[in-house]
C-alpha cells in the first residue's frame, strides 16, 4: 500500500473518535503509534504469521511480568536518561554524579537506618565482603545531612530479594539517612552480574536478535533530599567483563569507582575488620 492509502486507513480509524471524549494526548500517541506500525508492516512486508507470533510474545512478556526488562533491554530506559540529561543541559543544570537507569527491580519499604547499614539480612556464604562509603553533596558541593540513600543489589546468584523467594524479604535492600556531614556507609557482599531469566520473554527476544541478556555486577542507588531533585543511579564493579557490554546500556564512565581489595589480614590490621574474607 502507498503511504496515502495507509493515511486514509488511519483517518478512517480516527474518525470513529467521539469529539470531546477521551484524552487528546492519548489519542495523539495511539494514532501515531498505529500509523508508524502500519508503515513498518508495509515497509518490511511483515506477514500475518509474524504479527501473531509477536502477539503471543507480547502476551508472554506480560504474563511473566517482564515488561520492565524488555524496556531496559531495547535501550528505551537508557534513551529516557539521555533525554533527561539533554533537558537538564538545556536548563543549564550540569555536573554531579550522572544518572543511570532504575531497572525493574526496585521495591520501596526497605529497612531504614542512620549513617550506617548492613545490607544483608542473612549472611551469604562465599564471595567477598564489600565496604562502601560516600557523601551526598548538593550542586554547590555542600554536604547534605538527612538525605536518604536507598541502595539495592543482587546476591551471589544474581537474584534480587522480593523477586527471589529463597532470600529473606528486603535482603540487600536498605535506606540509609546521611549523618551531619552528609555521609553514609554500608557493609554488604560484592554482587555478581545479572542475567535475564533463561527461556523467558526477554531472553527469547534477545536471542532472536543475536544478543545476550547479561549485566555487569552493579549496585543501585536512589538519593533523595528535601528541596533537591532525585538522583537515580548505579555503580558498576570494576573489572567485570560485561562492564561495557551491559544488555541495558547503563554503564557510564563516571560510575565505575575504584575498588581496593584487602586480604583478611590486611583488613584486620588497617580497619580492625574481623571478617572471614572468602
Ligand atoms: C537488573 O538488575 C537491572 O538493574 C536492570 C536494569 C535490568 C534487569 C536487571
Ligand atoms: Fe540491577
Amino acid at each position: 500500500m502507498e503511504r496515502n492509502q495507509i493515511d486514509a486507513v488511519i483517518e478512517r480509524i480516527e474518525s470513529t473518535e467521539v469529539q470531546g471524549h477521551g484524552s487528546d494526548r492519548i489519542k495523539e500517541i495511539v494514532n501515531r503509534f498505529t500509523r508508524d506500525l502500519f508503515y513498518a508492516i508495509e515497509d518490511l512486508d511483515i506477514q500475518p504469521e509474524e504479527i501473531w507470533k509477536a502477539v503471543d510474545w507480547l502476551t508472554l512478556t506480560g504474563k511473566n511480568n517482564e515488561w520492565g526488562l524488555v524496556v531496559a533491554g531495547i535501550g528505551l530506559e537508557h534513551f529516557l536518561d539521555l533525554r533527561m540529561d539533554e533537558a537538564e543541559a538545556k536548563a543549564g543544570i550540569t555536573g554531579g554524579t550522572p544518572r543511570t537507569i532504575e531497572g525493574p527491580l526496585y521495591v520501596p519499604g526497605a529497612p531504614e537506618s542512620y549513617a550506617y547499614a548492613e545490607l544483608e539480612t542473612e549472611p551469604e556464604v562465599g564471595g567477598e565482603r564489600l565496604y562502601m562509603q560516600g557523601q551526598v553533596r548538593d550542586d554547590s558541593g555542600k554536604p547534605v545531612p538527612n538525605a536518604k540513600v536507598e541502595v539495592w543489589h543482587c546476591n551471589l546468584r544474581g537474584m534480587y530479594s522480593i523477586f527471589d523467594s529463597s532470600q529473606p524479604p528486603f535482603n540487600l535492600r536498605r535506606s540509609i539517612i546521611t549523618d551531619d556531614n552528609g555521609r553514609y556507609r554500608f557493609k554488604s557482599i560484592l554482587p555478581v552480574g545479572y542475567s535475564c531469566p533463561p527461556g523467558g520473554a526477554t531472553d527469547q527476544l534477545l536471542k532472536a536478535i543475536g544478543r545476550h541478556g547479561g549485566r555487569p555486577a552493579h549496585i543501585h542507588f536512589f538519593v533523595t533530599a528535601e528541596g533537591h531533585r532525585k538522583l537515580t543511579t548505579q555503580i558498576n564493579i570494576e573489572g567485570d567483563p560485561l562492564i561495557w557490554d551491559d544488555f541495558a546500556f547503563a554503564t557510564r564512565e563516571e560510575l565505575v569507582p575504584h575498588i581496593t581489595r584487602y586480604s583478611a589480614t590486611e583488613a584486620k590490621e588497617k580497619f580492625n575488620i574481623d571478617e572471614p574474607f572468602a
